[in-house]
């Protein structure tokens, strides 16, 4: 019975550069309802930022309105958006969490 042999053609490395693919910026939005510490929570789980990070991202929101979570390709950035919103409903806060291209 014959066995299908592997094929062992080696192909010369193409020399056509790939671009990087696209990033996203991922952006919390204020509101006049979620409490400081929540969204300092929120910034420490979904985004790996320490307590001071967390803190002064959050001010930033709270008093400019919008601020960057972090930057990640198209479905980590979307996968985060929709925990954090996922975690806010949960918990009742009307947190708003999008993403932009970078
Ligand atoms: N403005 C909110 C408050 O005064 C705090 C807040 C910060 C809410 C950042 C949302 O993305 C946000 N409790």
């Amino acid at each position: 019975m014959k066995t299908k042999q592997r094929d062992d053609t080696l192909l010369a490395p193409s020399k056509v550069k790939l671009a990087p693919p696209p990033m996203y910026k991922v952006l919390l939005l204020n509101d006049d309802y979620t409490p400081m510490d929540f969204v300092v929570t929120i910034l420490q789980h979904f985004f790996r930022k320490n307590h001071e990070q967390a803190q002064r991202i959050m001010l930033k929101v709270h008093t400019e309105g919008r601020g960057v979570c972090g930057l990640y390709p198209a479905d980590i950035a979307a996968t985060k958006v929709a925990q954090v919103i996922a975690y806010a409903r949960q918990h009742q806060h009307p947190l708003q969490c999008m993403m932009e291209e970078d």
